[in-house]
């Protein structure tokens, strides 16, 4: 057995957090467009969230957030002009495109990718697929800079492989680790990955959601698979509930979460839960030699509506230093009475969780994304945790760094009109620039680049 650590790799929020309502089939990022956000509120909850799973003895680290404006996108989509001049046109124009291209939305790092440990793939290294997030225009400009940014943190080349994100249309459409997850024994053995998928493009037999799009194709997964060299008897695909979907589970980790042998999941998540269940059952048995804990929330405890409005599934849950397991809800789940008694139900069940905090992410939430839509779990043994770019793993030191930047530099408030003044442009440079510093990353940035080249 390989003594391994779960890292969590957290999203930073980034400066231009807003309520674009971009993202169709996510009831709280619809329900919210036009809100005044709260940019500085934001980052600091996410920091919180960081230290106090950092302060849990846990690994954890950071993704910087990307570039925005991203005005790039809007020169080749023929807006041209002055930096200043593009935005008042896109104000003019196309406001849903001004609000995508200064989106936040990277901070959701269970969406940078899928990650397979070395103990699960057939040549012994770690491999990474940044998600292509071609189902929704704005997710779908992160995969360049999500790529360039794991590059560099996990930059070696013997212990880590990169794949490109998956080329195509909608046909492979990857959300990345939202629909995946992995079950094992303990971290450094081989597990069984689970991938989720919502559609399967060359097979419309299915019936399909009628409200929401489905994001995951199974023939994303399936690539993920190849890619990564996993070994199909250790893999299983299962298919989301196109009820769950229109709902408003637009990713599986909205109602579904593991951890080593724990999985806790909603009666409704899965199209065919009894033969998806055997199938976990039996594989987790026969390639772990440890026994499976399900914890099922049934419908009469809690409705998919409830579910999706509190975010209970999207809880971590994390191992701690003495084996016992910790769920991190979302506040939410504390205010509605429903999801309290679930989560005490399952404290004091015998399931290895007996412990539940309860984390103020609400600026995230609003956008819906709870505290594991904020974090990208990535296995990692001792060796290889030294391997990676030590400037991004969170320490006392770095945290204190990270809120103080983020105290001077991030507004309080941010209204859409907001998008449209120039001077916002160089506030953003400004904080990154300042973010490359204390992360150590480098010019990462194509503004920097830009500046380098004079
Ligand atoms: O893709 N929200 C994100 C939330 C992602 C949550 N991630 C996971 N479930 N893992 C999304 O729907 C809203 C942005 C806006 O509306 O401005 C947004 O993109």
């Amino acid at each position: 057995m390989t003594t391994a650590f779960e890292v969590n790799f957290d999203g930073i929020v980034g400066p231009t957090h807003n309520y674009g309502g971009l993202a169709y089939g996510n009831i709280a990022s619809i329900k919210h467009r036009y809100s005044i956000s709260n940019p500085r509120a934001a980052v600091l909850q996410g920091l919180a969230k960081m230290k106090f799973l950092a302060n849990l003895g846990l690994k954890q680290a950071v993704l910087p957030p990307h570039e925005r404006p991203a005005l790039h996108i809007a020169r080749d989509l023929g807006f041209c002009g002055s930096d200043g001049q593009i935005l008042e046109k896109l104000a003019k124009e196309a406001p849903f495109l001004l609000a995508s291209l200064y989106s936040s939305s990277g901070m959701w790092t269970a969406n940078a990718g899928t990650v397979s440990p070395r103990a699960d793939t057939s040549d012994g290294r770690t491999h990474i697929t940044a998600a292509n997030l071609v189902s929704q225009f704005h997710r779908s400009l992160e995969s360049d800079f999500t790529s360039r940014i794991l590059k560099t943190i996990f930059s070696d080349e013997q212990a880590f492989t990169h794949h490109n994100p998956l080329p195509g249309g909608s046909q492979f459409s990857d959300e990345g680790a939202a629909n995946h997850t992995r079950l094992c024994a303990s971290y450094g053995d081989s597990g069984i990955e689970i991938f989720t998928y919502g559609r399967e493009e060359f097979n419309q037999s299915h019936s399909s959601p009628s409200r929401f799009p489905a994001r995951q194709t199974l023939e994303a997964s399936r690539a993920i698979t190849r890619l990564h060299g996993l070994d199909h008897r250790r893999t299983i695909f299962a298919r989301q509930n196109p009820e769950a979907i229109d709902a408003g589970v637009f990713h599986n980790d909205v109602i579904s979460v593991g951890n080593k042998n724990v999985f806790l999941y909603h009666a409704f998540a899965f199209a065919d839960p009894v033969t998806f269940l055997k199938d976990l059952r039996r594989k987790f048995a026969e390639y772990t030699g440890v026994q499976l804990i399900e914890i099922e929330v049934k419908p009469d405890e809690l409705s998919l509506k409830e579910a999706v409005e509190t975010y209970i599934f999207n809880s971590q849950i994390v191992s701690l230093l003495d084996d016992s397991m910790c769920l991190i809800a979302p506040i939410e789940c504390l205010e509605n009475t429903k999801t309290k008694a679930v989560l005490e139900r399952i404290a004091v069940e015998d399931n290895s969780i007996n412990q539940i905090q309860y984390m103020d992410v609400r600026q995230s939430m609003k956008n819906g994304g709870g505290p594991a839509c904020l974090r990208l779990r990535v296995v990692l043994t001792e060796a290889e945790l030294d391997l990676v770019h030590q400037g991004v793993l969170l320490t006392d030191d770095l945290y204190e760094q990270l809120v103080a930047w983020a105290e001077k530099q991030y507004r309080d408030e941010l209204h859409l009109d907001d998008l449209v003044d120039p001077s916002l442009i160089d506030e953003c440079y400004t904080t990154l620039d300042e973010l490359s510093n204390i992360l150590q990353v480098g010019s990462i940035y194509d503004f920097q680049k830009v500046v380098n080249d004079f």
